[in-house]
């Protein structure tokens, strides 16, 4: 029952788990979670999807292998309409928005996908349809009918996430449907006490409502199987969370949503509903490949030579390990992970990364603050890489791991090796004659540290790997300085020379093995040394630089960073504040032309408001008592965000008085008061500017 048929050898490593070394694939298709465009990027993101990923694609195609390396924004779901509701924009906006800021930032830092897309576009929308309509056609889904939380004033179906209450386990009276951001337990909205709607504040309704479900029940055995028995050698991490929810026992899933965002349900009497994000999401990775490889697709994605990789955050796992591989199954035809290597957490100066809060170092303006650190980020990023369990970054040691590894280690061997070279000869690359048994042993480390390089990064061991790069600039910095050539200048010339020559060695070794991490450092290696980039093949070869070869001037390939620059980003990190939104003015679109007798129809006139009150066990409600001229009447208004009872009486408002009364919480509402909009969602009320009190008939 092998998904994927490469040749596999199982080795048992009793300490830890099973590591298997393949035999390489014809293609790799590598591909990393789809962000959502509902914010810009942060450290979180880079450490635990965004660096391992590109790395390991780097690394790839140094070996010649056929990569392609799949990213693209998740522009779906209600992480991007509760954004759209805060700015008080439309969802359209805010991905238009976030896109460009996340695809912008991925390119500044060097990850190198080989396409960016969006699940908003025409493609995606053709391919997660045509993905649904397969498996209903076939029906592999389950039809039910459920009772959802329904909001009785905005007539909408509620997503777990706008609906508030207080949570079972702690109390919190503002715990989401879905979970409490303080205990952090995960809830369903049936379980939180006394619930409302964030919409409008009122108590939702149960209705029916009709849905698509996934049943992950059915595929239980074969999970099992695929992953407990085929795929031992996933990180324990993701290998154990598999477990437990199989163990647990799956249910089926729901896959498609009351939502007006999103790819609607591509059949016939499921208007008003929208694919699930995580079932159109993951479809992104195939819409993106089609994108760019529209002739040849289907050989990345449904023929057995490729291996499928999947980088993912931890909170991920679930859906690309269970879900996702039970829909591409349920299909058929295509390959399966291969793959997850899914890291934990990175937090910041030993808290949980926060965005509501602003605990965070945002990609974007790291980029513009510290320019020409890029590698700097990726290093330390790296070096503290969340594989097997929750990390953390702090300034302090993103100063120490740039001053004492890259400025003290490898910036500090590359610099001595090229200044000595030009010192005794004029730039130019020293025979390697009258080497010694010291020069050899040094030359004879090099194609272990290529293997040990390799090893870790075919089991997704970041963090190893890069320690071993830098092993090999210790190992450089160490050997020229017991050489100590600078000694035998004036009498051993020639000696110089081996020794220069194999440090030159070493430094055209690192210009390789520190390529899939530090990419811009290793241009600018390669610039000094004069020399195009190499396969990874030569790594372990030391004969890059034949004799004879002018190398460049020296340039330091990394600067210290003082205490003032750390500092100030502490300083930053600690005044922060929850970010402030910038909205966009976005202009409602004009509604459809009407008559003159559709407007005169509506009786709108001036009132005045005599007493207002809230109402009880509501955010957003007045009930105001009015004078409309003609009579003292009652309207329940959604005002009460924006104005208290005591700012409400006496004011001059508009009103259509001729609205059909409603019974709003018990209370019956003659009438609205018209308010204007503003683009944030902020509301004010419409004051007659020069009306003579109540009663004014306008038109
Ligand atoms: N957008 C969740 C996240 O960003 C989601 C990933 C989709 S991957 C197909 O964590
Ligand atoms: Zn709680």
């Amino acid at each position: 029952m092998r998904d994927n048929n490469c040749a596999k050898i199982i080795i048992f490593v009793p300490s830890n788990h099973y590591i298997s070394m393949e035999k390489p694939h014809k293609r790799y298709l590598v591909t990393s979670a789809l962000p959502y465009a509902n914010g810009p990027l942060h450290i979180g993101h880079l450490a635990g999807v965004y660096v391992p990923a590109d790395i390991y694609v780097r690394y790839l195609r140094l070996r010649g292998r056929d990569v392609l390396f799949i990213g693209g924004s998740d522009e779906h779901g209600v992480p991007i309409t509760i954004k759209a509701k805060q700015l008080g924009v439309t969802p359209q906006d805010v991905v238009d928005k976030y896109h460009e800021l996340i695809k912008e930032s991925f390119k500044n830092l060097g990850i190198t996908f080989d396409v960016y897309s969006r699940t908003t576009s025409a493609i995606h929308h053709k391919t997660a349809s045509d993905f649904f309509k397969k498996l209903y056609d076939e029906g592999k889904f389950i039809e039910r009918e459920s009772e959802q939380y329904f909001d009785p004033e905005t007539l909408q179906f509620l997503a777990d996430r706008y609906i508030i209450g207080t949570c079972p386990k702690c109390s919190n009276p503002d715990a989401y449907g879905d979970q409490c951001e303080k205990c952090g337990s995960t809830l369903s909205p049936n379980e939180l006490i006394n619930p409302r709607s964030a919409l409008s504040g009122s108590k939702p309704e149960k209705r029916p409502t009709k849905h698509w479900y996934l049943p992950l029940d059915q595929y239980e055995p074969w999970l099992r199987e695929w992953i407990l028995e085929q795929h031992k050698e996933w990180k324990i991490n993701v290998y154990g969370q598999c477990k437990s929810w199989l163990d647990g026992g799956l249910q089926p899933r729901a896959v498609s949503r009351d939502l007006d965002w999103g790819v609607p349900v591509p059949i016939k009497g499921a208007e008003g509903k929208v694919l699930y994000v995580w079932f159109d999401a993951p479809i992104g990775y195939i819409s993106n490949t089609i994108e760019i490889r529209p002739n040849d697709w289907e050989l990345w994605w449904k023929d057995r030579e490729t291996k499928l990789v999947h980088f993912i955050g931890k909170d991920n796992i679930v859906f690309h390990c269970i879900v996702f591989p039970t829909m591409l199954k349920a299909h058929g035809g295509y390959v399966l992970p291969e793959n997850v290597p899914a890291n934990e957490f990175l937090n910041l100066e030993g808290d949980k990364l926060s965005t509501s809060k602003n605990w965070a170092v945002w990609l974007h303006e790291y980029l513009k603050e510290l320019p020409g650190k890029e590698d700097v980020l990726r290093y330390v990023l790296c070096a503290n890489m969340p594989e097997t369990k929750d990390s953390d970054f702090s300034w302090k040691d993103y100063q120490t791991r740039n001053n004492s590894e890259l400025v003290a280690i490898f910036g500090n061997f590359i610099h001595r090796a090229i200044v000595l070279t030009h010192k005794y000869f004029d730039g130019i690359v020293p025979p390697a004659e009258a080497l010694t048994s010291q020069d050899n042993e040094v030359l004879a480390q090099l194609p272990q540290f290529k293997t040990q390089i390799e090893e870790s990064l075919e089991q997704y061991r970041f963090r190893e790997a890069l320690k071993e790069c830098m092993n090999i600039a210790r190992m450089g910095n160490k050997y020229l300085t017991d050489s100590e050539p600078w000694k035998l200048a004036k009498t051993d010339l020639k000696r110089v020379g081996a020794i220069l020559n194999t440090s030159l060695q070493i430094c055209a070794q690192l210009s390789i093995a520190f390529d899939p991490f530090l990419p811009f450092t290793t241009a600018k290696l390669r610039s000094i040394l004069n020399i195009n980039i190499q396969p990874w093949e030569v790594l372990g070869t030391p004969d890059l630089l034949p004799a004879g070869h002018q190398i460049s001037l020296p340039e330091l390939l990394f600067d210290k960073i003082e205490d003032d620059v750390i500092n100030t980003q502490i300083a930053k990190l600690m005044t922060t504040e929850a970010p402030t939104p910038t909205p966009t003015p976005v202009y409602e679109p004009q509604k459809d032309q009407c008559t003159y007798d559709d407007f005169a129809k509506m009786d709108i006139r001036t009132a005045t408001v005599l007493e207002a009150e809230r109402v009880p066990k509501t955010d957003k409600l007045l009930k105001l008592t009015i004078n409309t001229g003609l009579d003292i009447r009652t309207i329940v208004s959604g005002i009460a965000e924006f104005y208290t009872p005591e700012q409400m009486v006496g004011k001059e408002i508009c009103i259509l008085a001729n609205l059909e009364p409603r019974t709003i919480r018990g209370i019956e509402s003659k009438g609205m008061i018209l308010m204007a909009k503003q683009q944030n969602g902020v509301i004010r009320f419409i004051a007659p500017h020069e009306a003579q009190g109540p009663g004014c008939t306008i038109s």
